[in-house]
């Protein structure tokens, strides 16, 4: 697989698994490869030169030595000299702008484009709304590297596979069709970077910028923000997995609920992963009758115990960063949630709230109806607050 982070990134891992490379990624797209050529022609030509240069000085300075009695010329305005050393550079320039040029034109060309891809960047993950086919969806930060991250979670990083550059949806897309991609961002400046494509633009609020890729192989490609975006910018990474046309389509059709049939095997066992957490769920508190039930139907009646259970770690998980373990946040950027009126208020409001975000409050729409609703169940019932209990099948409602 390729991994194409910086070298001076990776560097900053200590005993991670990731190989250190220290060149430019050749890259999937006919436009990576281009730059890659570009990025070596020039090289190349910074190397001769270099050599030139210093050869020449080297030489001049060791055989014209004072001790073997070499006598200085002592001359002024050399009109040929002057010619040479502003011919040679503008000749050379020329030499790299026009196939650079070519490039770059050719990066900015959006147009026939075979699909549409949205992408917006927030504090801190991206959205992405694919236009054609209306598959929208979150991507975040990957669970386990996350709680990892956090300060004194004493888990050991080097266990986890690509730490920090794992996500929790990733960004499929088909091979050998031409992406556009029209990105903008919701709070501050991002920068969408995947070296593997070469595609690297600002994400800027308040305008939709073009970019485009056409992926030659599948795969798994990754990258990051790549825009000083405040204090989580280097936990907002990239994962762009490409797949053939066929599989593209099924996973289309798995994300719009077109064909239940044929979900790649990865997805599967996320379903099932997920049947089984609710039957574990439901068999803390419900009899054993209406283990099945539970599994089938996804918004089921939940008992207060296993809402808030689950709810402390939707907690931990996706608001303790800002809204602190204790709930008391940080005030006034990031208020407190104990005796707060929103907690304490009408449920529809404080759901539309997570479900939508407010200010810098990022929006959590891409949880699930229970995670929400536990997560609210578990601040409505936490710190001293006492608002009552919200359920699934609320969260479902407000959508
Ligand atoms: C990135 C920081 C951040 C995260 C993460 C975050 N919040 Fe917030 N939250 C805020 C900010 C900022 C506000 C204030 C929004 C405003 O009113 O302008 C807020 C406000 C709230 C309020 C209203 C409080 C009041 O009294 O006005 C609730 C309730 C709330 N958040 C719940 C949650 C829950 C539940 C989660 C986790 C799913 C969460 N927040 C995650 C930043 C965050
Ligand atoms: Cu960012």
């Amino acid at each position: 697989m390729k991994r194409a982070v910086s070298a001076s990134l990776l560097g900053l891992l200590p005993g991670s698994a990731l190989a250190l490379q220290w060149n430019l990624t050749e890259g999937v797209t006919e436009i990576s490869r281009e730059v890659y050529g570009l990025h070596m022609l020039i090289f190349g030509l910074c190397v001769v030169i270099g050599i030139g240069v210093f050869g020449v000085m080297f030489y001049s300075v060791f055989m014209h030595r004072k001790s073997k009695g070499a006598k200085p010329a002592n001359f002024h305005e050399s009109m040929t000299v002057e010619v040479i050393w502003t011919v040679i550079p503008f000749v050379i320039l020329i030499g790299m702008a026009i196939p650079a040029a070519g490039t770059l034109i050719k990066m900015e060309d959006a147009s026939d484009a075979d699909m549409t891809v949205k992408i917006t960047g927030y504090q801190w993950m991206w959205e992405y709304e694919y236009l054609d086919s209306g598959v929208h969806f979150y991507s975040r930060l990957d669970a386990e590297a996350d709680r990892a991250r956090q300060t004194g979670s004493g888990a050991d990083v080097a266990a986890i596979d690509n730490y920090l550059l794992e996500v929790d949806n990733r960004v499929v897309l088909p091979v050998g069709k031409k992406i556009r991609f029209l990105l903008t961002a919701h709070d501050v400046l991002h920068a969408w970077y995947v070296p593997d494509l070469a595609v690297k633009k600002d994400a800027v609020p308040g305008f939709v910028r073009e970019i485009w890729t056409k992926i030659d192989e599948p795969g798994i490609y990754r990258g990051q923000c790549a825009e000083l975006c405040g204090r989580d910018h280097g936990f907002m990474p990239i994962v762009v997995e490409a797949l053939p046309q066929d599989e593209y389509d099924q996973w289309v059709a798995s994300q719009t609920g077109g064909a239940t049939t044929d979900v790649p095997a990865d997805m599967e066992a996320e379903a099932t992963d997920a049947a089984e957490q609710q039957v574990a769920m439901a068999s803390d508190a419900e009899p054993e009758a209406e283990q099945a039930d539970a599994a089938d139907s996804a918004p089921a009646e939940m008992g207060k115990d296993e809402l808030m259970a689950a709810g402390e770690k939707a907690y931990k998980t996706n608001c303790s960063v800002c809204h602190k373990d204790t709930g008391q946040g940080m005030p006034p950027a990031f208020p407190s949630l104990v005796g707060s009126a929103v907690v304490g208020g009408e449920p529809a409001a404080q759901i539309q709230q997570v479900i939508n975000g407010k200010n810098a409050m990022p929006p959590f729409g891409h949880l699930s109806d229970t995670d929400i609703a536990a997560v609210i169940t578990y601040t409505r019932n936490s710190w001293g607050n006492d608002s009552g209990v919200v359920q699934p099948a609320d969260v479902a409602a407000q959508r």
